[in-house]
């Protein structure tokens, strides 16, 4: 079987670069026919194969659009896989499985509501980017027993946090996961989540075992929130000023053999990304959003030859210009730095 499996996740890889989607939803219905459970599926073929699909974004092998045409044979796949376990009833109750305000990683969601659906569970899903408006109403009228959170991006994390207040004010239990959460339950027990998983086989089990009823999360207070609440009014000139300013434009270098996306959309990516792990640093009591931001910025600059200096310009630029956020200014002369030098150290 272990031999099926490598051969599989080989056959999906190359189906995905080069966009077969008859191939990859034949190597996963394979699969599944073989006997292959469900959530090995999602997990050791199609998860494992969309990260490797962001490796080569970040490294500067794929465009976005690229990226995009993959995913789609991976949402594909991933809806062969929810067809053959719609076959078997559902036993369990339900769980609305989305992704907040923000976030367009909606095939992660996907793929844990598939696995959770595989489990028994009845599942509702939202999909990307939902509004938290009306949303209490909305669970309200459906009485799920649990819901779902989805976060891949550190930016969606206080709109995550929304959805945890609202689930939370009906008495449902939240259970969040997703690559913005980090390695570890902290970031998830700092937004008031009932509980954290690090993956879908994981978020199966969690699911089981939360509790019938939670009580409401408290209001978010203190210093670090409202700092927070105030640099998302001030984004947009943050952000305007740090692409004006940040030397990147003048640095790149462009090869034949780098189908570089635009200098421009690296520079929003990267800079909007580094405001976002400030905000998520200050909501999260969590530095470390900023550490491996400046990593990730430090990898992507590195696979299209710029000069590793412009991470912690980066770095600079954008402590200077939270002057009147005191708390988030001291987080990033504090740990912004130490992002690069992790990063070197690999
Ligand atoms: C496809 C993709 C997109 C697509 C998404 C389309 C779609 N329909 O989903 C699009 C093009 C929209 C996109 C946009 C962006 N993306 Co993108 N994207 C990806 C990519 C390549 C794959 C995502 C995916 O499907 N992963 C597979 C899933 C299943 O794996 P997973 O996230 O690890 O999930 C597991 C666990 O986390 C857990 N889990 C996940 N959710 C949940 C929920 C619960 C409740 C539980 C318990 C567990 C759980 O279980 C899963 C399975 O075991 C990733 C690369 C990556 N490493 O994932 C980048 C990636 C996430 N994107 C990235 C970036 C930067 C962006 C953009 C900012 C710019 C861009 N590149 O286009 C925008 C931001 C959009 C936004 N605001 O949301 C970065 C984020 C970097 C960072 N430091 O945060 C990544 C990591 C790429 C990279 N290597 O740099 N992206």
């Amino acid at each position: 079987m272990r031999d099926k499996m490598l051969d599989a996740v080989g056959r999906f890889d190359g189906a995905l670069a080069s966009v077969e989607v008859e191939t990859a939803v034949s190597v996963v219905e394979g699969l599944l026919a073989a006997g292959v459970d469900p959530v090995d599926v999602l997990v050791d073929v199609i998860a494992s194969a969309q990260r490797t699909v962001g490796e080569r974004w970040q490294r500067g092998e794929w465009t976005v659009a690229e990226e995009h045409a993959a995913t789609a044979v991976s949402v594909s796949a991933t809806e062969a896989v929810a067809r053959w376990v719609r076959r078997t009833p559902a036993t369990r109750g339900r769980v609305v499985v989305a992704c907040a305000e923000r976030e367009w990683h909606a095939l992660p969601a996907m793929i844990v509501g598939t696995a959770l659906r595989a489990a028994g569970w009845d599942i509702t899903l939202l999909g990307a980017s939902t509004p938290p408006t009306k949303l209490g109403q909305y669970l309200h009228d459906l009485g799920p027993d649990a819901v779902a959170v989805s976060c891949s991006v550190l930016g969606a994390l206080g709109t995550t946090r929304r959805f945890i207040e609202a689930s939370t004010a009906a008495g449902i239990p939240v259970v969040v996961g997703g690559s913005a959460f980090g390695r570890d339950a902290a970031r998830a027990e700092a937004l008031g989540a009932t509980a954290w998983a690090p993956g879908a086989r994981e978020a199966v089990d969690i699911v089981a075992a939360l509790p019938t009823v939670v009580p409401a999360v408290p209001p978010m207070a203190g210093r670090a929130a409202g700092e927070q609440a105030a640099l998302e009014l001030a984004h947009h000139r943050i952000v305007t000023g740090l692409r004006e300013r940040w030397s990147l434009a003048a640095q790149i270098v462009t090869t034949e053999a780098l189908p570089l996306d635009s200098v421009d959309a690296i520079a929003v990516d990267v800079v909007n990304q580094a405001v976002h792990a400030v905000w998520a640093a200050l909501i999260t009591d969590d530095p470390r959003a900023l550490t491996e931001t400046a990593g990730w910025v430090g990898s992507l600059l590195d696979a299209r030859d710029v000069n590793p200096e412009l991470v912690l310009e980066l770095g600079r630029l954008l402590a200077a210009d939270l002057r009147d956020f005191p708390i988030a200014r001291d987080l990033v002369a504090r740990h912004w730095g130490d992002g690069v030098l992790a990063a070197g150290a690999r």
